[in-house]
């Protein structure tokens, strides 16, 4: 039986407040998308139907290397992550999937945290595999790499742990494992760059080996950090060389946080789409580098032209076209359920502005060189608020018109508060 942590009274009395003023916006908005010969239903449908995983690591504060600032009633194991995740998906209704982080999500009984899930309407997203710390207890360290590391001993730990993983996400349901190393170097002549590569490839491929039939292996590139002059995996050309390198079942996952500074991401998108290599993505946002910032609270115009490649991918499908979508954010001065709120209304926004886009009238002006045109056809599309769309569609599923005002009203986190032990000062996690 699923059992929601907020009370479904308390939602259906908050929405009865603002269910007139809502039938007037989506009642608007409908006749102005009907003079484009847009149906808003359909909208509506793809947007009901538009879904994004939520990282279980994202449900507490993050930090940075310098601190974290814990708030009263934060998670502080799985089990409460997961019952702030439920939180979030029950007032959005986009977020039905956690995607876990091993070791730190260990648990001795994954069937039992599999149904503990289900328990709360979740389902697992990717898992992600950890070589990019040492745990207590390990016998080889990783900090001179893990999967591209010079010890035969240490590349066969991190691919046994890659394995390891595999082995939970089968026990949880998931069939994606997403792997992300910190390999690299901070010194010129450290390493070789030539032959790191090639201990990188050969390791993974025994990971590769592992995954089942349907499984995906997604390979996360990033530029620097914790490596300052050289990262193993750095970039998307990186990726997709390994990927292609590898086989089939390896896609490539863009981080939007992950790339050189002004960097066209929306291209990699569709260069990657391209080649059937594009496997999913961590959404965030970035103004310096791997900010974990929220998505689109700084460039939801990027978002926007992610999200319209996308549409355009969909249009003309390449091999295995699915990607996954996640949020990789580390909330270091907010509550994680409101910004991963937030963010999952910015996501979802794009995703419906990309909808909404006149294709024909963009693919004329582009054959008849308009620039002008063409770019107005996307314009007219991201001025368009679709938050009637989006809050139509969380009620019709039992969410909230206002997730926000709503979960303020639950009082959620002040009761946890009462209930949870305090998390202890420290810095973040990357
Ligand atoms: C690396 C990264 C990767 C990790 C997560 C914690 O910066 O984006 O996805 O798994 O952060
Ligand atoms: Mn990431
Ligand atoms: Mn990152």
């Amino acid at each position: 039986m699923t059992q929601l942590p907020l009370s479904a009274d308390l939602i259906a009395e908050t929405n009865a407040c603002h269910e007139q003023a809502l039938e007037e916006d989506y009642g608007a908005l409908g006749r102005k998308l009907a003079r484009s010969g847009i149906d808003i239903v359909a909208v509506q449908d793809r947007v009901a139907a538009f879904s994004v995983a939520v990282p279980s690591w994202g449900a507490g504060r993050g930090g940075t290397r310098f601190a974290k600032f814990p708030i009263a009633g934060e998670p502080t194991n799985i089990h409460e992550k997961l019952e702030d995740c439920a939180v979030i998906n029950q007032l959005c209704r986009v977020t039905p999937r956690v995607s876990p982080h091993f070791p730190w999500d260990k648990v001795s009984d994954f069937a039992a945290l599999r149904e503990e899930a289900a328990s709360l309407g979740l389902g697992w997203d990717a898992v992600n595999s950890n070589t990019f710390q040492d745990q207590v207890g390990q016998a080889h360290t990783y900090a001179n790499g893990s999967l591209a590391a010079q010890d035969a001993v240490t590349r066969q730990q991190a691919v046994d742990h890659n394995i390891e993983c595999i082995e939970i996400g089968r026990q949880l349901g998931s069939t994606d494992l997403t792997v992300w190393v910190g390999d690299g170097t901070n010194f010129p002549g450290q390493q070789d760059l030539g032959r790191s590569l090639d201990r990188y490839l050969d390791a993974a491929s025994k990971v590769y080996a592992a995954l089942p039939d349907d499984w995906r292996m997604l390979l996360e590139h990033k530029m620097f950090e914790p490596a300052f002059y050289s990262t193993v995996i750095s970039d998307w050309g990186s990726s997709i060389l390994a990927a292609q390198e590898l086989g089939p079942k390896a896609k490539c996952l863009v981080d939007l946080g992950h790339h050189a500074p002004n960097v066209n991401i929306e291209q990699i998108v569709a260069r990657l789409h391209r080649f059937g290599k594009l496997g999913g993505f961590h959404f965030n946002d970035s103004k310096y580098g791997d900010d974990d910032l929220d998505s689109g609270s700084i460039n939801p115009h990027q978002l926007f032209l992610v999200f319209n490649e996308l549409v355009e991918a969909e249009l003309n499908p390449r091999d295995g076209f699915n990607p996954s979508y996640m949020i990789d954010q580390s909330h270091n001065v907010t509550d994680p359920i409101e910004s991963m709120l937030s963010s999952a209304e910015a996501i979802t926004s794009c995703f419906a502005k990309a909808l909404l886009v006149d294709r024909e009238a963009l693919h004329a002006a582009q054959e008849a060189n308009d620039t002008m045109m063409a770019f107005q056809a996307l314009r007219r599309a991201y001025n368009i608020d679709v938050a009637p769309i989006l809050a139509k569609a969380r009620a019709v599923a039992g969410g909230a018109i206002d997730v926000l005002e709503t979960y303020r009203l639950s009082q959620y986190r002040a009761r946890k508060a009462q209930e949870r032990k305090a998390v202890g000062l420290g810095a973040g996690i990357v």
